[in-house]
């Protein structure tokens, strides 16, 4: 949808003039914008149209971001670090309000854009994968003690049994020659129903505890400052009580894939054994105090979970018409599954190494 930002961004309690507004082309859901305003000190602004399309209830998510960047900037304070680069920062509308509604009732939020720091498609060096992984896991860590009520703006999200019942919805409705033509994409699916859902017991058991994650954890919503150390964990639109294995697994999805979460060619997507090392280090260094048994044991599997997850998705929204991501032609959507199923059986079969690098990093921790 072509959208207007102008309106919106002069609706935020911005103190100097806007210069210019250009759009940042990374999400797969929002629009964004950068907001440049005029004066060598004042800051910058991101600017985001939200879509109500996935995300039904803006208010709520914005309170949940609210709560959760609230509790953080206490965290950031307390260790003697600047809020305003080691966490995100909300902009306020001028009627006081966490977003702004135009007057096509379309929703929009700001947020302070922190300078002189950088995003990722594919880490650079093992440093980078090292730092990532401390940075995600004091994210949860400065967590492990919010209290607060979240509202769960995107039930079943991270959750398989729940992804299989849309799956299974979607692939009636479609013709049986669709059937036919996929049914090797479609086999990708249904031959790791039972592994996957039997994982997905350990969440239901309660084993895996609930716990906040960001849920989108992927390597470019971590922003780096130029010496390659984490400066804060971005979008926090999926804030919600869930599990720190969603993140940890999303992480090492992108992370670890040498080619692009999309890529055309599905030959240059593998996975890199030496970054899942660095990361699940730098992980478990700031996570082993809070983290149980069955969680450590699980930070493996989870990358395969979370990453069949993301096939699945977009598998499923090709099939059905295209109706959820943002798209750049048809194909899509298709071309970032098969990209996704290609880290998964690189995944799958470095596995054995993933769970023995896990324990001996563990053993290592002295925990
Ligand atoms: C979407 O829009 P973006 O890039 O922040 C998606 C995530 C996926 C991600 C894959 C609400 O996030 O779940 O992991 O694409 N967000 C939603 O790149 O569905
Ligand atoms: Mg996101």
């Amino acid at each position: 949808m072509a959208v207007n930002p102008g309106v919106p961004a002069s609706n935020f309690q911005i103190a100097s003039r806007i210069e210019s507004i250009t759009p940042l082309g990374e999400g797969n859901i929002h629009e964004t914008f950068i907001v440049r305003t005029s004066g060598v000190d004042s800051p910058d602004y991101l600017l985001q149209h939200k879509n109500k399309n996935v995300f039904r209830d803006v208010p709520s998510m914005m309170e949940n971001i609210h709560k959760v960047s609230s509790h953080l900037k206490t965290k950031v304070e307390e260790k003697g670090l600047d809020p305003l680069r080691h966490n995100l920062t909300l902009i306020p509308s001028k009627n006081n309000s966490l977003y702004f509604v135009d007057e096509e009732g379309e929703y929009w939020a700001m947020c302070l854009y922190i300078n002189d720091s950088v995003t990722y498609r594919i880490p650079l060096n093992s440093r980078q994968a090292f730092s990532g992984g401390c940075g995600t896991g004091d994210f949860h860590n400065m967590l492990s003690d919010f209290r607060e009520p979240l509202t769960d703006i995107l039930p079943g999200f991270h959750n398989l049994r729940y992804r299989y019942e849309q799956w299974d919805s979607v692939i009636a409705s479609i013709p049986s020659a669709s059937k036919s033509r996929y049914s090797a994409e479609i086999d990708w699916i249904e031959s790791r129903r039972e592994e996957m859902l039997k994982f997905r017991g350990l969440f239901e058991s309660g084993e895996i505890p609930l716990r906040v994650a960001h849920n989108d954890a992927k390597l470019l919503n971590i922003l780096f400052d130029k010496n390659d150390d984490v400066l804060c964990l971005i979008d926090l639109d999926t804030v919600l009580y869930g599990s720190v294995l969603y993140d940890f697994g999303d992480a090492i999805r992108s992370y670890t894939n040498t080619g692009e979460e999309d890529d055309v060619n599905p030959e240059n997507v593998r996975m890199r054994m030496e970054y899942f090392e660095a990361f699940t280090r730098g992980y478990i260094q700031e996570a082993s105090a809070f983290l149980n048994s069955v969680e450590i044991e699980s930070l493996a599997f989870s990358a395969r979970y979370i990453t069949f997850e993301q096939l699945l998705r977009f598998l499923m929204d090709y099939l059905d018409g295209n109706k959820y991501y943002r798209i750049v032609h048809p194909e899509h959507n298709m071309q970032r599954s098969r990209a996704q199923y290609a880290l998964l059986l690189d995944m799958e079969k470095h596995y054995g190494k993933m769970v023995n690098t896990v324990y001996d990093i563990y053993k290592q921790c002295g925990k």
